[in-house]
């Protein structure tokens, strides 16, 4: 038999802490509306939830971190907008910033989700904060709900192993 694992999209009861940056905020304050609006409609309690706001994208991960490293959230969602211009900061902003928060999830215990939009222009960026192209700020509250449950559902596969009787070995 195979067993199948996911995690359900449910946030009752879950406190999640999302960090976003001022930077381009015509879109970031866009996704964070599409992940407050996410996270309401699954349940998540409005007063559970803290927004941390940082300067730029280059600032989300190392907040990140030690937001999720303090113990008291269940996820950590980060939101910014880096859009290309005339100049390579493009490049170091947006890089940096996935790598450092793709370093943030596997440096601590809860799931640190990117939701952060990279686009060449503007018109592409605003399509990914809730018009043609939906809003990466929903899409990133949904994946949060989705590894919270999942991290949750592993650490109780860990805890009931421990419980379980260990099987005596033979002669
Ligand atoms: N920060 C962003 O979030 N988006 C951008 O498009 C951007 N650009 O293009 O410069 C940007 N730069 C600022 C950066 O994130 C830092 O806040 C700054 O360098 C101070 O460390």
């Amino acid at each position: 038999m195979t067993w199948i694992h996911e995690g359900k999209l449910d946030g009752e009861g879950l406190k999640p802490a999302i960090v976003v940056s001022r930077f381009n905020s015509f879109i970031t304050g866009k996704l964070l509306d599409g992940a407050l609006d996410c996270l309401e409609r699954h349940n998540v309690n409005t007063d559970d939830i803290d927004v941390f706001w940082v300067p730029g994208a280059w600032e989300i991960p190392a907040l990140a971190l030690r937001v999720a490293d303090t113990g008291i959230f269940d996820c950590v969602i980060c939101l910014g907008a880096v859009i290309r211009g005339e100049t390579p900061h493009f490049e170091y902003v947006s890089s940096e910033s996935a790598k450092g928060v793709a370093q943030a999830a596997m440096l601590t215990d809860v799931p640190v989700i990117y939701g952060v939009v990279t686009a060449d222009t503007v018109e592409q960026a605003v399509d990914r904060a809730g018009t043609k192209s939906g809003n990466k700020g929903f899409d990133a509250a949904m994946t949060a709900l989705e590894m919270t449950a999942l991290y949750d559902h592993v650490s109780n596969l860990e805890s009931s192993s421990e419980e379980a009787p260990q099987e005596e070995e033979g002669d």
